[in-house]
């Protein structure tokens, strides 16, 4: 493992990440079990809405040792969702689970039911310079996740799942094409809503998530290429860990409202 914090069952491990990072043991963590009978609907939110193009962007794949993110040269802006500020996307990333699917993966639960596959698109405050000093601040981040369940093929996801195996292992880069309007549409009419941290250390509770409300299929061919290409462990390391579940636990929500918006 490349840092002091992980996802199994050592010291490293999510249970023990508050030693290093304080802000992991608070009371607004996230993920979240979404229990939808105790949520508020709030109309007056609107939809989430995402502005950028709608042509493939270039792009870049790099495995972190946590997970695999992209970066898009393309600019998207987010707003609506009762947000008060214009958001940047920074890139987004993945969490998964093992070569069992119906153990979850996804890092939200709704009604305690978790997901193979969880996308996490970054998005900081427009104010701020960048995502480096957005991290800072506690109106800089917004995440919009998305839930995928095993079913049918889905285009959007292949632009860079055929890439994957160039970015086996940690710290390794390449340059992707991702057409983000295929998964992340202009209007988003379902969601829910509410105030959390990011899911890894640091655990700073500066985002607002959004999480929506429609669940999306990928394929069990797709995500069998995302759990058999990836490694947590640097190149060349000796016995190389499988990067599988990725996620964190869910949190408690310690008395939080989780808002609905559905049009
Ligand atoms: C993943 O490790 C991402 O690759 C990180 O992205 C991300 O950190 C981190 O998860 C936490 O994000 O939506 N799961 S989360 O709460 O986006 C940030 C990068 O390191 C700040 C760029
Ligand atoms: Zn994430």
């Amino acid at each position: 493992h490349s840092a002091d914090w992980c996802y199994d069952h050592e010291e490293c491990a999510p249970s023990h990440w508050y030693l290093h990072y304080p802000s992991c043991g608070l009371s607004s963590q996230s993920p979240i079990n979404i229990i939808t009978a105790n949520t508020v609907a709030d109309s007056s939110l609107g939809p989430i809405v995402v502005e950028g193009s709608d042509a493939t962007s270039e792009g870049e794949l790099t495995n972190n040792g946590h997970s695999v993110e992209v970066t898009l040269t393309s600019k998207y802006t987010l707003s609506g969702a009762g947000l008060t500020d214009a958001y940047t996307l920074a890139g987004f990333h993945i969490h998964f689970g093992n070569s069992n699917p119906t153990f979850g993966g996804s890092e939200h639960q709704i009604n305690g039911n978790a997901f193979p596959l969880e996308v996490h698109f970054v998005f900081y405050n427009s104010i701020y310079i960048d995502l480096t000093e957005a991290k800072q601040q506690s109106d800089g981040l917004a995440v919009v996740g998305v839930l995928f369940q095993i079913g049918s093929f889905n285009s959007a996801l292949d632009h860079f799942l055929g890439q994957l195996s160039q970015v086996a292992y940690s710290g390794q880069k390449t340059s992707v094409q991702a057409n983000l309007r295929k998964f992340l549409p202009a209007k988003i009419g379902y969601y829910f809503k509410y105030n959390g941290s990011l899911t890894t250390p640091t655990c700073s509770e500066n985002v607002t998530w959004l999480v929506a409300g429609n669940v999306q299929p990928i394929s069990l061919s797709q995500y069998t290429q995302i759990i058999s290409n990836l490694y947590f462990s640097l190149p060349g390391a000796a016995n190389p860990v499988p990067m599988l579940d990725n996620f964190r636990p869910t949190q408690p929500l310690n008395g939080r409202t989780v808002s609905v918006y559905r049009k």
